[in-house]
């Protein structure tokens, strides 16, 4: 484990930092409740050991600025256990209303501090476990099931976020509506499952464009796509102007064309296409929301006008 030790004693912080290390434990040593502080939350530990009585800073006032940061973060709970002069119910009591998991008493025998920290460090490896397994149902959560792209829940909560950032700083931004062509005859043709597999590739197509986009530097690390629904996706582009989104919608178009899909019900082109609507801004203001409907009045455009086209501007 990694254990942070805030003890003002030199004397025992040096004599504790010595037993942890023999028991394989890597030790950072802070002199007060501040400092202890400061060290929380520039690396991360997996344990506590926290003094009470202390100069500038104590132990109850630091560990409760600990808990106050990690209430900031996301499933953070470090155990702390005060370091206290004597093993006495009270002693307990008052470990565990400020914050504190236990207490350990500074006279500990050695074989009962292995044993703690035995007992700690499963609760840290289990920690660990949680901590991984919740950063992939976070991602799973995230992900439309079929194209593996940003899901339409994930989509409305990062493109709030981006429009927030980029209103408030007067940046430029863009969005692209695709929706793919005939696609009603192309299940009806082919088949669901097909239809299925059609939507995978129209998915990737759309990535390997953005790869591409991103290559040339003309979109952002921010700028996503997602599956808006059905056979519709958007592409959201923070920090876009004009000729960069007319770019990313031929790139995305040529990319798509460049699969060759067979659709024998597409209507002159034979082959798999969509149809783009798109909308940019100089400098982001209003609702997302008209900058949506403008995309998609757009859309409804280019399919008139012949599909397998993208349209941006009136
Ligand atoms: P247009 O060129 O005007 O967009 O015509 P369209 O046929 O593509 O549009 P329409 O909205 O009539 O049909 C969309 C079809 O997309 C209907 C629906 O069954 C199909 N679809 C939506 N989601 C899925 C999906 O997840 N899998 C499959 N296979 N089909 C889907
Ligand atoms: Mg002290
Ligand atoms: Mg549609
Ligand atoms: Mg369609």
């Amino acid at each position: 484990m990694h254990i942070l030790v805030v003890e003002d004693s030199r004397a025992l912080a040096a004599i504790l930092s010595a037993r942890l290390a023999s028991f394989g434990h890597e030790v950072t040593l802070a002199e007060n409740g501040k400092i202890g502080v400061e060290k929380f939350t520039k690396a991360s530990f997996d344990l506590v050991l926290m003094d009470i009585e202390m100069p500038i800073m104590n132990g109850f006032e630091a560990t409760n600025r600990i808990r106050a940061y990690e209430a900031t973060q996301q499933w953070a709970w470090t155990p702390i256990l005060f370091l206290t002069a004597s093993d006495t119910l009270e002693n307990l009591v008052t470990a565990i209303e400020a914050g504190g998991d236990d207490f350990l008493a500074k006279s500990v025998p050695e074989d009962a501090l292995r044993a703690k920290m035995k007992a700690m460090g499963r609760i840290a490896a289990l920690r660990r476990q949680l901590s991984i397994a919740n950063q992939q149902l976070d991602e799973l959560a995230s992900r439309d099931g079929l194209t593996g792209l940003t899901n339409r829940r994930a989509m409305d909560l990062k493109l709030d976020m981006a429009w927030e950032e980029a209103t408030s700083q007067g940046r430029s931004f863009g969005v692209l509506m695709l929706d793919v062509d005939n696609f009603k005859k192309y299940n009806d043709h082919y088949g669901h499952q097909m239809g299925d597999d059609c939507l995978r590739s129209v998915a990737a197509a759309i990535e390997s464009a953005m790869t591409a986009a991103r290559a040339e530097g003309c979109v952002g690390k921010s700028a996503f796509a997602a599956r808006y629904g059905g056979e519709e996706f958007a592409i959201v582009m923070p920090d876009m102007a004009a000729p960069g989104c007319e770019r990313v919608a031929t790139l995305i178009l040529d990319s798509l064309r460049a699969r060759t899909i067979a659709h024998e019900k597409n209507a002159n082109y034979g082959i798999v296409t969509a149809s783009i609507g798109g909308a940019c801004l100089a400098k982001a203001e209003g609702r997302i929301a008209d900058m949506f409907r403008t995309a998609d009045i757009r859309l409804y455009r280019a399919k008139e006008n012949g599909r397998n086209q993208a349209i941006l501007a009136d």
